[in-house]
């Protein structure tokens, strides 16, 4: 079968065919270079988990954090991933293919208190089938905000990440909303509360300035090359 056919036949079952030539992810002197970004896949509660053959790389955090606006300053565009003041704005699991290489997942938040019980029950299960399910998925970046310590949501998510053998970064978001002084006290708050081991980075970062990306992006490298605990 042609190549044109198999794609048209899976695109018809809702899977996303990334192009058969991939685009580079790093230039000669070793930096990200995103030349395409595209919504490729929704996950919504009743969807099933999708047969993706690219490296995953998911954003998890409370709902507000800043996922989205993450997702946006890394591949440098205003409105890629929809984001807003109001939590609760992510409800799906967004798959954005970037340079026919990887997908960064942009998850729902979790404790958004407004939402009904029902709601929130049912997108905790999606979050928990989707991290737990895909084979594909090797690294986590678990956002929390720089100005306060994390929550026992936080926590949970962190522990269950490690326990589920993936790699995970923290990232400590809206560092614009604190004094610079007050940086290295807040990451040794987030590092002790979080219980991160020495090995496992805080990366303060900020959607606003764009603070933190570089790291961000040598925190992705360091994913791709290595990508998983494992079961060592
Ligand atoms: N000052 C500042 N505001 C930020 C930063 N990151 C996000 N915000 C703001 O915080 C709000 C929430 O951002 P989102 O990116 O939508 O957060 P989210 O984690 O995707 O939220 P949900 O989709 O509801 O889970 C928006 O008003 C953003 O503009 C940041 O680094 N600095
Ligand atoms: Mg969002």
């Amino acid at each position: 079968m042609e190549q044109k056919d198999v794609k048209q036949r899976e695109k018809k079952k809702g899977i996303d065919v990334p192009p058969a030539v991939p685009k580079p992810l790093y230039k000669e002197d070793g930096t990200l270079q995103i030349t395409e970004a595209v919504l490729a896949q929704v996950l919504g509660v009743t969807s099933s988990l999708p047969e993706g053959t690219l490296p995953e790389i998911a954003f998890a955090g409370k709902s507000n954090v800043g996922k989205s606006s993450l997702l946006n300053a890394l591949v440098n565009r205003r409105a890629l991933a929809r984001t807003s003041s109001q939590p609760g704005k992510t409800q799906t699991i967004n798959f954005y293919r970037i340079n026919g290489m990887l997908y960064f997942v942009d998850l729902p938040g979790y404790g958004y208190a407004n939402a009904s019980q029902a709601a929130k029950a049912a997108w905790g299960r999606m979050i928990e089938n989707y991290l737990h399910r895909s084979t594909q998925l090797k690294a986590v970046f678990l956002l929390v905000d720089i100005r306060h310590e994390p929550s026992a949501n936080d926590c949970m998510m962190y522990d269950w990440i490690r326990d589920q053998g993936l790699r995970t970064v923290v990232v400590a978001t809206k560092l614009d909303k604190i004094k610079r002084s007050q940086t290295a006290k807040q990451k040794k708050l987030i590092r002790e509360t979080l219980g991160l081991l020495d090995t496992e980075p805080v990366i303060p970062f900020s959607a606003e300035t764009k603070q933190g990306r570089e790291e961000i992006f040598s925190a992705i490298w360091d994913m791709i090359s290595s990508p998983s605990l494992g079961a060592e």
